[in-house]
């Protein structure tokens, strides 16, 4: 007879990052409807079998009452999450304020708010306050479920306060921080006011991860400058204590993207899409509607293509999928009028009766369509001013095993690293070289489409989302190890 195997002892893994990967809708006093929202951290940590992991975060949602918070909490547990409950003006002044107004546009060497100074320094001060106490609610929560041996893995820029308030709770505590965007040159860091108490702050956890060395180097290079610390090979060094500093490079769940073309309906949606675009060339951007996604100069290059291009005007489509984001931020809500006021005014020039060549949708789409919609494209375009690593870049060539189309990839996006020698590189402010690559993508023999993508799709492959999550926990255990052999010493 079989014996059954008993489940061993996983460690507990406590993911802490701003959002919680569910959305939650109220439905009644003490009820909630719960929908897991299925981001690349989620399926990473999906796929991690070594760990128990457990979500702390923000569920995204006011609840100022205690049935509601009490009834909200009961559901989260159910799926394994724990929520930090934000009243409207600390989301409004750390999450809007500080951490999408202030750090996000610096971090993406876009620069600070460049408003009247004064005001700007006065509101500065209460976002910084706001953004610390935040962060303390978040350790507060953190502390309250943590068991000795549980591995923290604190998440991104809103959480850079985080690593120095859980090792005040415990500084036995295994903590670690990934952040998921660029860390920019040391001479952008310095200009921000809190410069010195953040770095400080990350620099109490046992690891700091990111995507790239270069980003791993910057933030060095900013603790040496501004701190007066040592950097060395392993990390940044105080007084005999090493904060273990490297990069990280995420990855997608590429299976998930794989299978999902068997799907019958992502068949029929692929053969629907290839018979609406017959006899053209399909281009396609997926962004989030943001700045740094460079979705303006995106545009103004392929209109500089039909431009030059007069044969290829009826040849080609650009499908631009930018879902809304940050909505109630003035800066996204002018990027939106700017792109549609952009693309609207290349169909008018280059449209005909009965074709338009850039096709623009201010939307999500669910995964499914999104698979099909990458398998059926000749192109894909990510122009990103800045971006951490980008996904999408990772998700096309996922898709592309049967097409073997084109990526165009901006040098300014961490993937630019490890999808570079597939790609072809963009400098995405030179709309000139853009316009020049859509050519060259559009005419590049299946040769080299095929050399290029197998270089692409077996990095895609190898590196998955899980095997980094993996890495990055290990490598924190290990480094806890290793300090207290050094201290033990
Ligand atoms: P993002 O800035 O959100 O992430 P990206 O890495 O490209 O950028 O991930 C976006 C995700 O949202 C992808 O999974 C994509 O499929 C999805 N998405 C985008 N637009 C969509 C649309 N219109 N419809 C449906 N889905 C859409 C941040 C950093 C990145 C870093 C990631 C992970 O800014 O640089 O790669 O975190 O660390």
């Amino acid at each position: 007879e079989r014996q059954e195997v008993r489940p061993y002892n996983r460690q507990r893994l406590l993911v802490v990052a701003n959002r919680l990967p569910v959305s939650a809708v109220r439905r009644g006093e003490d009820s909630w409807s719960l929908e897991i929202s299925a981001g690349g951290l989620v399926s990473a940590l999906l796929g991690v079998k070594e760990f128990e992991a457990r979500w702390i975060g923000w569920a995204g949602v006011n609840v100022p009452d205690e049935v509601g918070q009490k009834a909200l909490t009961k559901a989260l547990a159910e799926k394994r999450c724990i929520p930090v409950f934000l009243d409207e003006e600390i989301v409004h002044q750390y999450y809007n304020g500080y951490c999408n107004n202030i750090l996000w546009p610096l971090f993406h060497y876009l620069g600070l708010p460049q408003e009247d100074r004064l005001a700007t320094t006065r509101s500065f001060q209460s976002q910084f306050a706001a953004y610390k106490k935040a962060n303390q609610m978040f350790a507060d929560v953190v502390s309250e479920h943590y068991e000795e041996g549980d591995v923290v893995w604190c998440h991104d820029y809103h959480l850079m306060f985080l690593p120095k308030c859980l090792k005040e709770y415990n500084s036995k505590m295994k903590v670690g921080w990934f952040l998921h965007t660029p860390f920019p040159s040391s001479e952008i860091h310095r200009t921000l006011p809190s410069r010195s108490e953040l770095l400080r702050s990350v620099l109490a956890a046992d690891l700091v991860g990111f995507h790239t060395y270069d980003y791993a180097r910057h933030f060095v290079s900013a603790c040496t400058r501004i701190l007066g610390l040592e950097g060395t090979p392993e990390g940044v060094e105080d007084q005999g204590r090493l904060t273990r500093v490297a990069a990280f490079p995420i990855g997608i769940d590429s299976e998930r993207f794989i299978r999902a073309l068997e799907v019958p309906d992502v068949i029929q949606n692929m053969k629907e899409l290839k018979e609406r675009f017959a006899g053209r060339k399909v281009l396609l951007g997926v962004d989030r509607l943001d700045m740094i996604k460079g979705i303006p100069q995106k545009i103004l290059a392929f209109e500089k293509f039909l431009e030059e291009n007069a044969s290829w005007r009826d040849k080609v489509v650009l499908l631009q999928i930018a879902v809304p984001t940050r909505t109630d931020v003035p800066e996204y809500q002018k990027l939106t009028s700017q792109v549609h006021e952009i693309a609207g005014r290349i169909n008018g020039r280059f449209g005909t009766l009965t074709a338009v060549p850039i096709h623009h949708l201010d939307r999500s789409l669910d995964f499914y369509a999104l698979c099909a919609l990458y398998a059926v494209t000749d192109v894909a375009l990510v122009t990103s001013l800045r971006d951490g690593m980008n996904l999408v870049s990772y998700e096309f060539v996922a898709c592309q095993e049967a097409k073997k189309g084109v990526l165009i990839l901006s040098e300014f996006a961490g993937a630019a690293q490890s999808l570079g020698a597939g790609a072809i590189l963009v400098n995405p402010w030179n709309i000139t070289e853009v316009a020049a690559s859509i050519g060259q993508a559009l005419n590049m023999s299946p040769d080299e489409r095929e050399k290029r993508h197998r270089h692409n799709f077996h990095h895609v492959k190898t590196h998955t989302a899980q095997e980094w999550a993996e890495t990055f926990v290990s490598e924190l255990n290990d480094t806890v190890i290793e300090a207290q052999l050094r201290i033990s010493k």
